[in-house]
């Protein structure tokens, strides 16, 4: 079994196998819109030995290809005041830092709207101590962790407004050099919980590799200090990780600081409304809370949704106000259409 991994992991396999694996799996993403998990498996072992950089070539061709891309044109409407020159700069300290906080904040009309909307539907709450779906109780939770359905996310006007807000589909496209493809809506709140279980709460470092190439924008819908879960990043690590850090598991502080120094750390507190740009593919995690509870709304776009199963979401039903606005971009909205 030993034998087996580390043949699958040499170099040698990587050239002779993971690499025309994943290369057949994105001609057949193109036709089918479909990844074959052993393309995304050879997709994930490029990066483990490779490293960094080393599946970047290939974001570009999902969507290059893709004759719709050449239709999905957006024009600049935003409820944030920017430049190009601002979206430039924002770009460069994505790609130097990996992370980025935006001098905008949510507004205020906005955060009560999310709240709202995030106290009001029911929720999936994971390590749950009942079944079934829950509205968050804040003063006896039956979970650490408690997620809006995405449906029910695409169902709300102000969720819809911000994924289309052009300031985050400039950044997207600036950074990822594609059109930006919609790859999740998200919402969450974390709480305090006795025995919490860090490694789902995504509460130990770890990296995403979902995707070719993404980038998350994180809205704090709470005031979040040291003791309410702050979301924390590695400086730099998106970019550089040596060969022990490229495993696909949860790694703790200790091996963390060992190979980055405590002072590469960011612990991102913040006042509500803080937006936070970041290319998950480095180190990252949320605090475990010690108290209080945050609120965290996200978007994601990748350069192509190959990779991990991703839900296809019939916004047709779920919101026929707004389809005709979004099947305009059948590239950056190809998983509501
Ligand atoms: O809760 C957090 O801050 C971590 C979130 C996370 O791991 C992610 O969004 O990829």
């Amino acid at each position: 079994m030993f034998k087996l991994r580390a043949l699958t992991h040499s170099r040698f396999f990587v050239y002779l196998f993971h690499y025309p694996s994943l290369f057949i799996g994105l001609c057949l993403f193109v036709l089918t819109r479909k990844t074959p998990w052993i393309s995304y498996w050879s997709m994930r072992k490029i990066y483990a030995v490779k490293g960094p950089g080393s599946i970047d070539v290939f974001s570009r061709f999902g969507n290059a290809i893709d004759y719709k891309s050449r239709r999905s044109q957006w024009a600049k409407k935003s409820i944030f005041n920017y430049t190009e020159n601002d979206v430039a700069k924002f770009v460069d300290t994505v790609e130097r830092d990996g992370y980025c906080i935006l001098p905008f904040s949510l507004p205020e009309s906005y955060v009560t709207e999310l709240t709202r909307l995030a106290t009001d539907e029911k929720c999936d709450v994971r390590q749950s101590s009942q079944p079934g779906t829950h509205r968050i109780n804040l003063a006896s939770p039956v979970g650490p962790w408690y997620q809006l359905p995405e449906r029910d996310l695409l169902k709300n006007k102000t969720t819809l407004e911000l994924a289309k807000d052009s300031l985050f589909l400039d950044i997207a496209k600036g950074y990822l050099g594609e059109t930006p493809v919609n790859d999740l809506i998200f919402m969450w709140w974390t709480l305090p919980y006795k025995n919490a279980d860090q490694d789902l709460l995504a509460q130990m470092y770890h990296f995403d590799l979902d995707r070719l190439k993404f980038l998350k924008f994180f809205f704090y819908l709470t005031d979040v200090d040291m003791t309410n879960g702050p979301h924390c990043f590695i400086k730099g690590s998106h970019t550089n990780k040596s060969d022990s850090l490229r495993q696909d598991r949860r790694y703790t502080d200790e091996e963390i600081f060992k190979n980055y120094g405590t002072e590469n750390e960011v612990i991102m507190t913040g006042k509500k409304g803080l937006i936070l740009v970041e290319d998950t593919r480095g180190f990252h995690k949320g605090l475990n809370p010690k108290q209080g509870h945050r609120l965290m709304f996200q978007l994601e776009y990748a350069t192509s949704l190959f990779g991990q199963a991703y839900t296809q979401m019939d916004l047709k039903s779920i919101n026929p106000g707004v389809y005709d606005q979004f099947k305009a971009q059948p590239t950056i909205w190809q998983r509501f259409i």
